[in-house]
């Protein structure tokens, strides 16, 4: 099977797992500092240290075949407190960065959001607050005029997860649990955000691309029981439906709108009413969008729950520890005959085909990347100083042979970013959970290939998937 010439053979990666420097050059506090600090979590310092070992890693880029960069911007970089005053240093600094990978002819690809919200707006509510929705649309519109290297932009990583780890899982800060009124409303805030955004972009003439990363992983039903199936339905009408709908389609279905209210109302919350000029926004944006970015990692099976809310997040890598069984959403249930991950994240690459299948029907999905896909594993250097990933080059091949099944089916998937380019800390699994091409030494901050790197720069020259 064979990648068309222009795929982009890409590494993902976001400022605030990587970069470290999390106080220098004027940088702005954002919540996971003081989550962090408060719950005596991950230090995020110096990370990979990537704000000040960019030049290596675009170099690594270079040396393996990655023709393409995830690249985030930190908003408290650019605005330290959000809004206001705007610091030159994060300003010159994203040039700089830009600039050596375009002149080593790796593109980034830049997202204005990945999961970082400034400290005091994370407090006032996220983006459920209009203010916080207001100030990004700002600080959006800065990048978009100073930053005029860049030609490919999305506004969002992960409208989905962000909110509901937040408001609902509890694992991202603010840290709350079971509010599921705050989750959809932050879902529509980041929504109407990303509306505004592409319409000012396109309003204004600017040229390049711009689009959105979701996270769209497929929901089954455990089996065809009624109850089970609807469980389904509801769970992705939260998780994907909404995400999909305003974005693609410029308008929430009905159907999504009466599950998300479904859940809302069993958990004792009003009513999701969208506001009418939010939704024009949406309408207006959804013909606009140049590409729709996909992360899935794994697929998820469903059975119908009634009981009260339970979630366990398995973040240490014990296997068989994760619980979830959400009221009106339902209880995810593991499958026996499905490989799974340390993290219990169950491998299955056909949940991918599936989801680019579903999005290519609308008529505005006109080009998507898989902005993330990977696998975490506990790794060590060995001997030879190098990683036998050989798990990684397995789950890898067989998401791309989906991407390239779908394309032949009539999708226009045009690139693949491995989460992660290099090693980094996860959110809420912290540092052992690897992901990269490429092996950090946290210590060191020495960078070594794994075996994946040399497999993905055959790949990457030979365009043929074996
Ligand atoms: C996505 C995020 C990434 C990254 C990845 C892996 O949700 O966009 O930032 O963290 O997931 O997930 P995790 O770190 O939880 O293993």
């Amino acid at each position: 099977m064979r990648f068309s010439d222009d795929f982009v053979f890409g590494g993902a990666t976001a400022a605030y797992q990587c970069e470290g420097a999390t106080k220098e050059d004027g940088k702005g506090l954002v919540c996971w500092d003081v989550y962090y600090d408060e719950t005596n979590g991950y230090n995020p310092d110096p990370a990979s240290d990537f704000y000040h070992k960019y030049k290596e890693d675009i170099d690594n880029c270079v040396k393996f075949g990655i023709n393409g960069i995830r690249i985030s911007i930190a908003w408290t970089r650019i605005f330290p407190k959000g809004y206001g005053e705007v610091n030159k240093q994060g300003v010159d600094h994203y040039h700089e960065l830009f600039k050596y990978a375009i002149d080593n002819g790796v593109e980034p690809y830049v997202t204005l959001h990945h999961f970082d919200t400034p400290y005091l707006f994370n407090k006032d509510g996220d983006f459920s607050n209009k203010e916080v929705e207001d100030y990004f649309v700002e600080y959006a519109k800065f990048c978009l005029d100073e930053f005029t290297e860049v030609e490919k932009w999305a506004t969002f990583n992960e409208i989905w997860p962000w909110s509901v780890n937040q408001f609902v899982t509890g694992t991202f800060p603010p840290g709350e649990k079971y509010q599921f009124n705050k989750t959809v409303s932050n879902i529509h805030g980041m929504l109407t955000a990303h509306a505004r955004v592409l319409n000012h972009f396109k309003d204004s003439g600017k040229e390049g691309e711009m689009g959105v990363i979701h996270s769209l992983e497929t929901y089954y039903s455990i089996d065809d029981n009624e109850e089970n199936i609807e469980a389904a339905k509801r769970y992705d009408a939260i998780a994907n439906g909404l995400a999909i709908e305003s974005t693609l389609l410029g308008e929430y279905t009905k159907e999504t709108l009466d599950r998300v209210n479904y859940i809302l109302e069993v958990n004792g919350f009003d009513e999701f009413k969208p506001d009418e000029k939010d939704l024009e926004e949406m309408k207006k944006a959804a013909p606009k969008i140049d590409f729709l970015g996909i992360n899935s990692y794994q697929a998820h099976w469903m059975k119908e729950y009634k009981g009260e809310n339970v979630h366990h997040h398995n973040g240490t890598g014990d296997k068989g520890t994760f619980e979830s069984r959400l009221k009106g959403m339902g209880e995810e249930v593991k499958r026996d005959d499905i490989p799974k991950t340390d993290w219990d994240w169950s491998i299955y690459p056909k949940g991918l085909y599936d989801m680019i299948m579903r999005v290519s029907q609308y008529e505005n999905c006109k080009k998507i990347y898989i902005t993330e896909n990977g696998i975490g594993i506990k790794e060590e250097l060995n001997e030879n100083n190098t990683v036998e990933d050989d798990a990684r080059i397995d789950y890898v091949s067989k998401h791309l042979e989906a991407v390239l099944k779908a394309n032949e089916n009539g999708a226009n998937v045009k690139g693949y970013f491995l989460w992660s380019l290099m090693d980094m800390f996860s959110w809420s699994n912290g540092y052992n959970k690897r992901y990269g091409f490429f092996f950090v030494d946290f210590k060191t901050q020495k960078r070594y290939p794994k075996k994946s790197a040399y497999w993905w720069k055959e790949l990457s020259e030979s365009k043929e998937l074996k």
